[in-house]
């Protein structure tokens, strides 16, 4: 059985954008065409994608990380670059995406996506350069690097109600009368290991059920199994407790007190969750424990998981509770686009090195560093112009280097000569 895997990092890499190219027509007879190069592709970008028939992030254990295409360059005779594919990838409903736990957002329903990392848009090829003033453009622009992020995937079982009890109440067996799943029931305790999550349905109404391994004193302390799965049961709309009517009655009591206090020590959203009490094993007792067990929970329903009937009056009660519950989420959708940069012209900052070196730095200045090629003498004019409305060369007056002085300039570890 795949292991229930409901925590892991991986990093996403959104494609990288294609290069534009510089490149003239070129005919037979014909001595000089226009500008044809074409414009690099955007990267792909990757979407995250609930999927109900995934149940665990188990697809991630191995794989950590992810990588959408990259654009192609432009070609000649104004051949625009392939764009990277998008990449669409699978995760179970109740899915947590977070960057440095800042969430990004939410996956709760079959097929709703969530872009994660935006691909680098393709760069402008020489063809897009042409203007009156410069019929013969040698201008081009590189792809943009696709966005890379390293995020933590969180998985908090979307169930509509949770099943929670001590060990050996039954609860794998009332999931496994009324949902499609078959669990492994034995009499001994800490039987279930992992979550089950099952589908049920009642009239036209379709829900989620989760068992959850059994809890004991201390669960939320990390006593036993349950603890690692309480945080899954945060997201249920309400909580069946299951009691086992065959124990003593001093003890059904306790424990059932033992489950509350465990759920309230867990946390507030735990202890705040609606119950609803089932008393399960009835066809194990006589009638006299049963008016015990009526007097001393008034409110619960009373049942014997191997009886068909019950579990229907199971299902017609969850049917009804659920009917006006809705999760309470936040589902925060970027919208899309292709990775635009965003400069701030204010942080750029000048550090001497040397008489004449200096090191710049700023997102401003690294973008057009990335952008244009030093390739052809108008893409380092076109360059040396984004330097100068950028306002570098006033800062660097300030720093004492004068107009006119040879200056090596390093940006991104890239070294550029100016005079
Ligand atoms: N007599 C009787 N026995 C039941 C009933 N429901 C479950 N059992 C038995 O109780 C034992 C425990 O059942 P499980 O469904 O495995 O219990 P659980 O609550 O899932 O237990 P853990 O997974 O260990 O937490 C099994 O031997 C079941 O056959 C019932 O309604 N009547
Ligand atoms: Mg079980």
């Amino acid at each position: 059985m795949a292991k229930f895997i409901d925590y892991t990092n991986v990093v996403f890499k959104a494609g990288d954008g294609g290069n534009g190219i510089v490149s003239f027509h070129r005919e037979k007879f014909v001595d000089k065409g226009g500008p044809s190069g074409g414009d690099g592709g955007n990267g792909g970008s990757i979407f995250l994608v609930g999927n109900s028939n995934e149940s665990t992030l188990y697809n991630f254990k191995y794989k950590k990380i992810i990588k959408a295409e990259n654009g192609l360059n432009g070609e000649s005779a104004m051949k625009h670059g392939r764009n990277g594919n998008d990449l669409f990838v699978d995760v179970p409903l109740g899915t947590v995406v977070k960057k440095d736990n800042e969430r990004l957002g939410e996956i709760l329903e079959h097929g709703q996506s969530l872009l994660v990392v935006r691909g680098g848009r393709g760069g402008r090829g020489n063809a897009k350069f042409k203007s009156s003033v410069n019929t013969v453009p040698r201008l081009s622009e590189n792809g943009m690097t696709g966005e890379e992020f390293t995020l933590d995937l969180e998985l908090k079982v979307l169930a509509d109600v949770a099943l929670v009890g001590y060990p050996s109440v039954g609860k794998s067996t009332i999931i496994s009368m009324i949902t499609n799943v078959k669990p492994k029931i034995a009499e001994y305790h800490f039987t279930t290991l992992i979550p089950n999550i099952g589908v049920s349905s009642y009239k036209d109404k379709n829900f989620v059920v989760a068992d959850i391994p059994g809890l004991i004193s201390g669960a939320a302390d990390g006593k036993g199994l349950g603890h690692e799965f309480l945080r899954h049961i945060e997201r249920c709309k309400f909580i069946l407790h299951i009691i086992d009517s065959t124990l003593p009655i001093e003890e059904i009591k306790e424990k059932y007190d033992s489950i509350n206090f465990e759920l309230s020590k867990y946390s507030q959203k735990l202890s705040n969750l609606e119950q609803k009490i089932v008393v399960n094993k009835i066809d194990s007792i006589d009638k006299d424990k049963l008016e015990i067990i009526k007097k001393d929970f008034p409110n619960a329903i009373l049942v014997s998981s191997f009886n068909k009937d019950d579990m229907e009056k199971l299902k017609s009660l969850i049917a009804t509770e659920l009917q006006d519950k809705k999760y309470e989420t936040v589902v925060e959708e970027k919208k899309f686009n292709y990775y635009r940069y965003n400069p701030n012209k204010k942080e750029i900052e000048v550090i001497r090195l040397s008489e004449d070196a200096f090191e710049v730095r700023g997102s401003l200045i690294d973008y057009w560093a990335r952008r244009i090629p030093i390739t052809t003498d108008q893409n380092y004019s076109r360059f040396r112009q984004k330097l100068i409305s950028s306002g570098i060369f006033k800062m660097l007056e300030k720093q004492g280097w004068k107009d006119g002085d040879s200056i090596e300039i390093s940006i991104n570890g890239e070294i550029y000569e100016f005079e």
